[in-house]
């Protein structure tokens, strides 16, 4: 019996930061929700949705979620890119969640069942000083995180990145225009090692640290910073150089065993086909929102796991409850799974987006609840408007702009 496509509506909400979230209600009266949030360019994801695809889906069979798909992403001609694919998770993981509630299982059921019995998830751990840093750490220790992600200040730098400004918990996307940050790589390289150091000293090996080098490097610095690091044994090392370039991996491979980790902005598994099929990376980053939602996802994985590169999912703050609940039934259903980014929402986001998935001594299970288990309280999303908002620039200190 096909299942009709009644209605599909965009409600864009900021309960201290913005979410776009698509809700499709189908003809028997189910709906399902998709998160479709892209930080700083949240409306043209929405207009992509309200003027180009919505209008396609009323009257498509909800259950047809790789026809779907496949219908979106072949169908437009034009293919790929962050807008596209955020548009498309964001239809795809309402389809899923509405399957799963039509069959009254977690979504993680539909999907095969579990692999393990709950996610492995990391914090952020970060400090104006290494001691903050180090008491950052042992804060969350004690909340149960086994690994955890160190990101400090660097001496002499006016702006490193994922370090908060005053006593506010991190929030990159603060300013109504963007703000502009300041970056020297070799002092953050001579830093670096000293960083590592102090928190191994501290903590031991047994904790599993990260770290995210957030796209400033060339790739010979890249390759530089994890030879350095490489005897702290960190968990992974993070977005050391962009990747629109693949190759650029294989210069920071040649010269380190540090386990490296890429993939938050990536849309697509065209983005990391050479960085998985010659074992440049271990860890596959890519998130369900922008990724092509829980479908795509599944592909990324699938091809990843044949290369034993383990995902790693994106997790910040500016992906949606629904990205963070549809993410951890995926994580429990693939045999591949590496770890999960996690930073908690603040509790009025929380508030707008109830939700089935719970942490615990640093796990995260996705709950029980028909679905994806993430729901949307519109009243409140209602009452906290869109307020704009970007991601900061960077600038090297003679004023040449880096990436951020
Ligand atoms: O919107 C950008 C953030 O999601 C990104 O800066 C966070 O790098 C990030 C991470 O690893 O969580
Ligand atoms: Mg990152």
């Amino acid at each position: 019996m096909p299942n009709p496509i009644l209605e599909a509506r965009v409600i864009i909400t900021c309960p201290g930061r913005n979410f776009v979230t698509l809700k499709i209600t189908t003809t028997d009266g189910v709906y399902g929700i998709g998160d479709a949030t892209l930080n700083g360019r949240e409306f043209a994801v929405a207009a992509y949705l309200q003027e180009h695809i919505i209008p396609c889906l009323i009257g498509r069979d909800a259950d047809r979620i790789e026809d779907t798909w496949q219908y979106l992403y072949r169908g437009a001609y034009w293919r790929r890119g962050p807008v596209t694919m955020s548009a498309i998770a964001a239809v795809d993981v309402a389809l899923w969640d509405i399957k799963a509630k039509r069959a009254n299982m977690p979504l993680y059921q539909l999907l095969g069942g579990r692999c393990r019995e709950s996610v492995t998830v990391y914090a952020h751990a970060n400090g104006h000083e290494i001691s903050d840093l180090l008491e950052s750490v042992a804060q969350h220790q004690e909340l149960g995180y086994k690994a955890i992600r160190v990101q400090a200040a660097v001496p002499g730098v006016a702006d490193a990145y994922g370090v908060p400004h005053g006593d506010k918990p991190y929030e990159p996307a603060d300013g109504t225009i963007p703000r502009e940050e300041v970056w020297n790589t070799p002092k953050y390289l001579r830093f670096m090692p000293r960083l590592m150091d102090a928190v191994r000293s501290k903590f031991g090996f047994d904790l599993a640290i990260l770290h995210d080098g957030h796209h400033r490097m060339t790739p010979i610095e890249a390759a530089s910073l994890a030879k350095s690091l490489e005897e702290f044994q960190p968990f992974w090392l993070e977005d050391l150089t962009p990747a629109e370039n693949q190759d650029a991996f294989r210069l920071i491979r040649q010269h380190t065993t540090a386990p490296l980790a890429i993939g938050e902005v990536f849309n697509s598994i065209f983005d990391c086909q050479k960085l998985i099929s010659e074992q440049l990376i271990d860890y596959i980053r890519t998130t369900i929102v922008h990724a092509g939602g829980i479908t795509h996802m599944r592909r990324i994985a699938s091809f990843a796991d044949l290369y034993g590169v383990k995902t790693g999912s994106h997790g910040a703050t500016d992906l949606s409850p629904i990205c963070m609940g549809a993410a951890l039934h995926f994580d429990l259903s693939i045999p591949n799974f590496g770890i999960q980014e996690h930073m908690p929402h603040t509790a009025l986001t929380d508030e707008v987006f109830p939700h089935a998935y719970t942490f615990a001594n640093g796990l995260m299970h996705p709950g029980e609840a028909p679905g994806h288990g993430v729901d949307i309280d519109e009243t409140l999303a209602a009452k906290h408007p869109y307020k704009r908002a970007y991601l900061p620039v960077c600038r090297l200190e003679d004023g040449t702009l880096h990436n951020w």
